[in-house]
């Protein structure tokens, strides 16, 4: 949603009053709050006399651009004003408005055209606001082949639809949102907007009203609106609507929101999101020193975050520093980062194994996070998924050619009932195969039963059972028992998984249980093939 901040506008008597008085100090809070709330476009109107306009104009876009460099929405009938704003913005602002009045098709479609401006496109004409959607589309429709053929995309435009308030007529709402879908459907490449507080105006408990049109007209295909960036309540609707319709992939800007205390009732998490990613940082960095990756002298200072900065710059290229920032990005939730990352550290010769650690190191850090409830199940996923494809990507890195050889034993590995996590098994899984390991793997989920017939069928020498859950620990000892009570030959379990240690071991009745991939092949050459015995 792209939010236009409509507090600058000199119909308020305050702004008005600023402008007057040159308040500078009181202008650029209101700009400061807003972009605090997440504007992306400052909406700039003076609504002051025609003859000072262009000067009042002038001063509030130099005023509002001392403090923030956020695009800016020149808003004037005036082609002077509009002008004079276009002429003081730094970068290129947006126009409010077009309209299919005579007047403004002749003043302010020029100017769009000539500076290539942003416009926001209004559905009158002289004759005003049309009633029905089918006469509100006629107007765009022209507007748009003006604009069109004045050299403007169909992309630079903001089509309002025009909201008029409910309390003089039940059916504003229902014109609104038909022509809004109407116009998506026609121009889809084209935004639009609207002042959407209108709809209440005249009636009690506006904000309720508001919040309600909003998601409908969201659902509609509004995507961007007027609005005050920081009405909090309105934030929430506007980032849910999005999500549920499908329009924020992974949840990842209504959760982002929610941490950086833009949404939701609490008020946000960001400064201890902002140490997590430093503790898992400063994890990675003593490893890196302890096993001499990275330079000492990089981390010697007390503070993590010089620490990480200083790693950064000092060691720009070093192995250790691609690895810090896989970890920043995956406990960031940067995946395409994460995928540059990987691709470059691979082909810069980083040992694919150092890579696996850290993003396991991540994925702790994730799991705390999910834990301490600053992360959600998307973010679960994601991580999920991100460590897919590192693992993906290192798997060809990893093998040397020995898994071509003859077979060093037969290996049934799974994740057990109840559990779906397979990452960490699968990691074991091309760990023992190109060990020269011939594995069946049964994925995960997998019922005793399932277990034993395999055991039967594929007579293998070990059985690997692999879950991340607490809930896994019961199907891992239900699965050995019943393996063992089949009595098919001689098998050695080893088990494995996130939290997976001795205890659980002596529980489930396993041989051996292993920590990570390496194990699980330190295992199976001790069982096997008698290695360290
Ligand atoms: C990614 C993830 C998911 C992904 C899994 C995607 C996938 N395809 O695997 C998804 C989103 C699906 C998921 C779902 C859930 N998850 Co989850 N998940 C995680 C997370 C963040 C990472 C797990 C992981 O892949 N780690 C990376 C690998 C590489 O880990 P690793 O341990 O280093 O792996 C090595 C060893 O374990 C060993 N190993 C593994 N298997 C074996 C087998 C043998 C024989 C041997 C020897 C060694 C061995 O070798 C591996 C490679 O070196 C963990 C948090 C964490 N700290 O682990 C939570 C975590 C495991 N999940 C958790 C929870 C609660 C859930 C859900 C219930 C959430 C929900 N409310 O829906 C569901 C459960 C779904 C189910 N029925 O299984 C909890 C479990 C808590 C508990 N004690 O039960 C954790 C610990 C998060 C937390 N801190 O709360 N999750």
């Amino acid at each position: 949603m792209i939010i236009i901040g409509e507090k600058i506008n000199g119909t308020r008597k305050a702004v008005a009053a600023a402008i007057k008085k040159r308040d500078s100090s009181f202008i650029q809070d209101l700009a400061l709050s807003q972009v605090r709330g997440g504007a992306h476009f400052l909406d700039v109107n003076a609504g002051t006399h025609p003859d000072s306009e262009p000067d009042d104009i002038t001063w509030l876009v130099n005023t509002v651009q001392e403090v923030t460099d956020t695009n800016l929405c020149i808003d004037s009938a005036n082609p002077k004003a509009l002008l004079a704003g276009i002429t003081a913005a730094k970068k290129l602002p947006m126009i409010n408005s077009l309209s299919g009045e005579k007047a403004r098709i002749q003043g302010v479609l020029p100017l769009a055209s000539q500076y290539g401006t942003d416009l926001v496109v209004l559905a009158l004409d002289d004759n005003g606001i049309p009633k029905t959607a089918e006469d509100r589309l006629e107007i765009v429709r022209r507007l748009v082949g003006l604009c069109v053929e004045n050299g403007l995309t169909e992309a630079q435009l903001y089509v309002d639809p025009l909201v008029t308030t409910i309390a003089t007529d039940n059916q504003s709402g229902i014109v609104a949102f038909e022509t809004i879908r109407r116009i998506k459907q026609e121009f889809p490449n084209i935004h639009l907007t609207c002042g959407l507080s209108n709809i209440s105006f005249g009636q009690p408990s506006r904000g309720i009203i508001n919040q309600a049109f909003a998601a409908l007209a969201i659902g509609a295909g509004l995507d961007s609106a007027i609005v005050d960036p920081n009405d909090r309540e309105l934030r929430n609707i506007i980032y849910s609507a999005e999500m549920v319709l499908g329009q924020d992939p992974d949840c990842m800007n209504f959760n982002q929101a929610f941490r950086e205390g833009h949404i939701g009732s609490s008020k946000g998490v960001s400064g201890s999101y902002k140490e997590t990613i430093s503790r898992a940082l400063q994890g990675l960095i003593t490893t890196l020193q302890q096993a001499g990756v990275i330079d000492s002298t990089i981390i010697s200072a007390s503070d993590q975050e010089k620490q990480a900065s200083k790693a950064e710059t000092v060691a720009e290229e070093s192995e250790g520093n691609v690895l810090e920032d896989i970890v920043e990005s995956l406990v960031g939730m940067k995946k395409d980062r994460v995928k540059t990352l990987t691709e470059q550290a691979l082909s810069s010769g980083t040992d694919p194994m150092l890579i696996l650690d850290a993003s396991r190191r991540a994925m702790t850090e994730v799991g705390r996070l999910f834990e301490t409830e600053e992360y959600f199940v998307p973010e679960l996923i994601l991580a999920g998924r991100m460590l897919k494809e590192i693992s993906d990507a290192v798997k060809p890195y990893l093998s040397d050619g020995t898994s071509e050889g003859p077979k060093k034993g037969r290996v049934i590995i799974g994740t057990v009932a109840g559990d779906i996590h397979d990452i960490g098994k699968d990691i074991v899984v091309t760990m023992l195969d190109i060990n020269g390991y011939e594995v069946l793997d049964l994925g995960v989920d997998v019922p005793n039963e399932r277990f034993v017939e395999a055991a039967r069928d594929f007579k293998p020498d070990v059985i690997g059972l692999s879950g991340f859950l607490t809930l896994a620990y019961d199907p891992m000892k239900d699965t050995i028992a019943a393996i063992r009570e089949e009595n098919i030959r001689e098998i050695k379990f080893m088990i494995g998984g996130g939290q997976i240690d001795d205890h659980i071991r002596e529980y489930t009745q396993a041989d051996a249980y292993g920590n990570d991939a390496m194990d699980a092949v330190r295992l199976c050459e001790q069982w096997i093939n008698g290695a360290g015995k």
